[in-house]
């Protein structure tokens, strides 16, 4: 001890004596242990009393890269409590396995074929990619994550994926992978024999006391899990444990797959939003412009959140300026909307092609405004169509049926038509169109009265459809409201609170035919792959 405590004096800071002798002593002991078998776990003799024995397990990592400092930090402390048991007498078991299966190993495969498909294998990157990047960030992310959430802070996650797609390929290379063997991992097998042994390496020299007889990777190229998982679904199957069910999941239609958060560029948390789709039924004759549709039942197909206010319905709104279509839903049945919408609806089991929409007209709102139609509850057995300024092409269908006593919205742009001529004049609206429908009282609220939506806007002052901000301010007050305190005055449910009619007004126009369920991303949500996701109806 004292010579080395010399040397360290003479050999002054730069001496790293005391360090190799440290390391030395590590390398020593671990191979002690190796030849030793020393974590070799066997039977006794006789079965253990209670402290005799200690089986620890760590969930198994992923193996879509090297394990990283966060499994580290994790596994210590099951591999602390093995060694203190160990060193206590107990009879100690340590397996230790590898997760291969999922999609991410497969989705990563497949963003390499793609990448190598579109700039050669090695590929030559477009150079304009934001310097900000930070790759190893990224790989650290498609590594599955640190678990402990305070190493990993989420606003450098969430900078890294705002700045722009990474590209596995330099995921890869972040790993010390050579271009040369990069492109091998396009075969998602190559990754399971790859990673693996690498972390089986670094574990041992990590000090992991495994008995490494019991190691395995998951999936179907380990034949004897494979059985194990099949076995264990049959039996939690057999106890009714496991149903078979359809559900609506965000979904990427270029990978084919539910895109769920770790998948996702951005959109982390977005959820499907269902809404009512109500079937307003153009009246034939069609206008020329319709004219290849005549002889099929064509819809203005209308998303709603509120099914129950259908009663008061006095118009249908589009978009001037907005692009629609005309899309083929079955072999008899025609939905006007947005091509975004018969995308989704076409991963709805909604489309005479199923996942390809298929187009029969280009249209605009122009185009569409003054078609007459037949809306189901409606009271008015005819409703026109007629422009509104303030629709989202990126929302619902782009089309939306008015309900002016109970929609802010839909009161502001109706009263801005029957008081503005010149209005009317700019879109061709005709008077007939628009004077003879009056707001129809379907809906009491003890604050409001039953036209809410008008006395809500005169209260907050809004003069026009244009006042986004108090309009917003309004359907927030008027939707809660309506909700928790209305009731209808109007229809099959008078009498019953709104809470109760909507679900059952729901059912109905379902039961009849008159409306579907459709559902989209609350927001948009991009892949990994660069895809603007759907929601689909997925078993
Ligand atoms: B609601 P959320 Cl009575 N652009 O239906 C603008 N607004 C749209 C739209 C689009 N592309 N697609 C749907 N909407 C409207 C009835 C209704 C609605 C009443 C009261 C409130 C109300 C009759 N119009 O919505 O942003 C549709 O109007 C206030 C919440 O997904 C749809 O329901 O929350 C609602 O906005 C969906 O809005």
């Amino acid at each position: 001890m004292a010579s080395e405590g010399g040397n360290v004096a003479t050999e002054g800071v730069k001496s790293f004596a005391r360090r190799d002798s440290l390391l030395q002593i590590e390398r020593d002991v671990r191979e002690w242990w190796e030849k030793e078998d020393i974590f070799r776990a066997e039977p006794r003799e006789r079965l253990p009393e209670p402290g005799e024995k200690f089986f620890g397990n760590f969930p198994y990592p992923y193996m879509n890269g090297y394990l990283h400092l966060g499994h580290a930090f994790s596994l210590s402390k099951v591999e602390f409590a093995a060694a203190y048991h160990r060193l206590r007498g107990a009879n100690v078991l340590l397996p230790f396995a590898f997760h291969c299966t999922g999609m991410p190993i497969k989705a990563s495969a497949d963003k390499l074929v793609r990448e190598i498909q579109q700039f050669g294998d090695p590929p030559t990157f477009p150079h304009e990619l934001d310097e900000e990047v930070d790759i190893t960030q990224e790989a650290e992310d498609a590594n599955g994550g640190v678990p402990p959430d305070t190493f990993k802070g989420k606003k450098s996650k969430a900078k890294s994926k705002s700045s722009g797609q990474v590209f596995q390929w330099e995921i890869m290379r972040s790993f010390g992978l050579p271009d040369s063997e990069i492109s091998q991992f396009q075969n998602p097998y190559n990754w399971l024999t790859y990673f693996p042994p690498l972390a089986r390496e670094d574990l041992k020299a990590f000090g992991l006391g495994c008995d490494w007889r019991r190691s395995f990777i998951t999936t179907d190229m380990n034949p004897f899990y494979d059985s194990f998982v099949r076995w264990q679904m049959r039996k939690l199957k057999s106890m009714g444990k496991i149903v078979e069910d359809v559900r609506y999941t965000i979904y990427s239609p270029l990978d084919g797959q539910p895109c769920a958060d770790h998948d996702r560029a951005t959109g982390e948390g977005v959820q499907p939003q269902e809404y009512t789709l109500i079937k307003m039924e153009v009246v034939s004759p069609f206008p020329s412009k319709l004219g290849v549709l005549e002889g099929r039942r064509v819809f203005l197909a209308a998303a709603t959140l509120r099914p129950e206010t259908m009663y008061g319905q006095t118009n249908a709104w589009v978009l001037p300026d907005g692009k629609y279509g005309a899309f083929e839903i079955s072999d008899t049945e025609v939905f006007i909307l947005t091509q975004r919408a018969a995308l989704n609806l076409a991963y709805q089991n909604y489309s005479r092609i199923p996942e390809k929409p298929t187009c029969l007209v280009e249209l605009t709102g122009y185009d569409l405004i003054g078609l007459p139609l037949r809306s189901p509850l409606s009271f008015n057995e005819i409703i026109y169509t007629l422009p509104m300024l303030t629709i989202l092409t990126d929302k619902g269908t782009g089309i939306v049926t008015s309900v002016p006593s109970d929609a802010p919205d839909d009161y502001m742009a109706l009263h801005d038509l029957k008081s503005k001529k010149s209005l009317r004049a700019k879109y061709g609206v005709k008077d007939e169109w628009v004077l003879p429908f009056e707001m129809i009282p379907i809906i009491d609220i003890p604050e409001f009265g039953d036209r809410a939506a008008e006395r809500v806007c005169k209260d907050l002052k809004i003069k026009s459809q244009n006042e986004k901000e108090k309009l917003a301010e309004a359907k927030k007050l008027t939707y809660l409201k309506g909700f928790t305190e209305g009731t209808m005055v109007a229809g099959e449910f008078a009498g019953r609170r709104v809470q109760e009619a909507k679900p059952l007004v729901r059912s109905k126009l379902l039961e009849m035919g008159l409306a579907i369920i459709y559902s989209e991303p609350e927001k948009q949500v991009v892949s990994r792959s660069g895809d603007e996701c759907v929601v689909a109806l997925t078993d």
